[in-house]
């Protein structure tokens, strides 16, 4: 396997009390070589408080504390560019809340090898999902075709956070510029990815939902992702029928 070099795996965290050790442990035990960024958005039940502890135990890991929640892109953002700073050459995003398993890491980080972005994703043939009430289901394949046909993206789970990036794929994409939040998010920096004609692969997951503390998705992040998307694929599709330049 190529040596893809120094990885970070970031992990933000808005009321995960009861998940973030856990999390943590899982990923230290899968990928022992990687350091680990937890990202807080101050939480109020003192998660931030847990994930110092775990720092103080472990010079591996990390917590970048925000000042209050800003949404899981900006999160990720400013954990980009922490990782970035401190010389990492691989970042990785994983949720808390235990849906993405740390003991796939590995296949996603090795696929990385022939790629420059690996998403992890529930909707390619070996994928799975465990424990999705029928309606999440529902909205996530709809919103993953919804952004595929829309915006003409050859990815099954656009909207999946469990992902693998070269730092240089994020230097190339302007992440600064980026300003969506909730799915939206990872819809954005797959786009970015694709149009900035760099190669993006899919690994099969398991995705299984939470069993502990709440979900901060919302009405709010559906309606985000689906007016940028219909702005983005407006500008798309007129492009492509006019012949002139994408997005
Ligand atoms: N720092 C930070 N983390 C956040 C914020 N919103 C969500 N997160 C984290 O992002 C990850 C995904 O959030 P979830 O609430 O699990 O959202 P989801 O996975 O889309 O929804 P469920 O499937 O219902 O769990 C978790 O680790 C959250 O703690 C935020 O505003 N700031
Ligand atoms: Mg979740």
């Amino acid at each position: 396997m190529e040596d893809i070099g120094r990885v970070l795996v970031i992990i933000p965290t808005y009321n995960e009390r009861e998940n973030i050790e856990s999390i943590v442990g899982r990923v230290r035990a899968a990928v022992s070589e990687a350091d680990i960024l937890i990202a807080d958005d101050n939480s109020p039940d003192g998660t931030g408080k847990i994930a110092d502890g775990l720092a103080a135990d472990d010079e591996r890991v990390h917590v970048l504390h925000r000042a209050g929640k800003e949404g899981l892109g900006a999160a990720y953002i400013a954990g980009f560019h922490w990782g970035i700073e401190h010389g990492f050459d691989v970042l990785v995003e994983i949720d808390a809340d235990g849906s993405h398993q740390p003991e796939e890491l590995p296949r996603l980080l090795s696929a990385l090898g022939d790629a420059d972005l690996v998403i992890g994703s529930r909707w390619i043939r070996g994928g799975t999902v465990e424990n999705w009430p029928i309606n999440r289901e529902i909205i996530s394949r709809g919103a993953n075709l919804y952004a595929r046909i829309m915006l003409g993206l050859p990815v099954r789970d656009s909207t999946g956070g469990f992902r693998a990036y070269r730092a240089t794929t994020l230097q190339k994409i302007d992440i600064d510029g980026v300003s969506s939040q909730g799915y939206c998010f990872q819809v954005d920096l797959t786009l970015r990815t694709v149009r900035g004609g760099l190669r993006v692969t899919e690994v099969p997951i398991r995705f299984v939902e939470r069993t502990h503390g709440a979900s901060k998705m919302s009405r709010a992040i559906m309606i985000e992702a689906f007016q940028r998307i219909a702005q983005w694929g407006f500008a798309y599709w007129l492009g492509r029928l006019t012949g002139r330049g994408r997005r």
